[in-house]
């Protein structure tokens, strides 16, 4: 057996999905999955079933401030998730957040649109979130929202390869554009690290709507837990590739 390590500890911000397909409930499951402890702040609520988002309403921003700050104040976090952030006012006060606490890992899903088509980040706060990706260190758009940061229009890897650029420049350090989205019996997300793209591929798994609903939220927070656990950035995403078609 190998020895006994310290669990490492992962932040999560984002919007309660009380179906627990996505968001904070799905992210903490994933955490547990991936053996790091769970925090959580909620960003947001939202009212949904499996299929449909029907509402959504921000939490203050200073109420998710003190959230963060109370938790950020006891526990070493070794890691930062964020999710769904809903307004400028939440997307302003998290960078202000990873600034004040010195987050070294911080991994941005940069969630705008749920699969249903509701907008879960009001759409004046697209230029705080392409601010907010300077302070991070990986971001997981996938192909829709790569298209919304970067200004190209996404059908096809090369595609992917070029809006993965142009995000980086924005000044995080990996950027990777998962290619569930696009069409195809083969997905593959593509890493940009500043000098390479490394391609990621995986056959396309079949399942209900309600099923993959959430997936890019799994993703994600298993890919900061892998980091959060020693693991390199390709290894990580391998790992959370994995984890999301094992849960399927
Ligand atoms: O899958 C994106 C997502 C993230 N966070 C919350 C959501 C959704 C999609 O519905 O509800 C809270």
């Amino acid at each position: 057996m190998a020895s006994r390590t310290t669990i490492k500890t992962v932040l999560s911000i984002a919007g309660s999905d009380p179906s627990s397909g996505a968001g904070l409930q799905r992210d903490i499951l994933t955490f547990k999955d991936m053996g790091v402890r769970p925090l959580s702040a909620v960003s947001a609520i939202t009212v949904q079933d499996s299929k449909k988002v029907f509402k959504v309403e921000a939490v203050k921003s200073s109420l998710l401030r003190n959230q963060v700050s109370a938790l950020a104040d006891e526990f070493k976090v070794d890691a930062l998730k964020i999710g769904m952030l809903a307004t400028k006012e939440n997307v302003q006060v998290v960078r202000w957040l990873i600034e004040k606490y010195n987050f070294k890992v911080v991994v941005l899903d940069t969630i705008i649109k749920s699969s249903s088509g509701k907008y879960l980040l009001k759409r004046d706060a697209i230029k705080a979130l392409k601010e907010l990706i300077a302070a991070t260190t990986a971001v997981t758009p996938n192909t829709d929202e790569a298209e919304v940061l970067s200004g190209v229009r996404i059908t096809n890897i090369a595609a992917m390869e070029s809006a993965a650029k142009i995000i980086y420049s924005l000044g995080t350090a990996h950027v990777i554009v998962t290619g569930g989205h696009l069409r195809g019996t083969v997905v593959t997300d593509v890493l940009y690290d500043g000098h390479k793209y490394t391609h990621f591929k995986g056959s396309r798994i079949r399942a209900t709507k309600s099923k993959l609903h959430g997936t890019g939220c799994a993703f994600s927070s298993a890919l900061t837990a892998a980091i959060a656990n020693g693991s390199k950035i390709e290894d990580a995403i391998r790992i959370a590739k994995d984890y999301v078609v094992k849960s399927l």
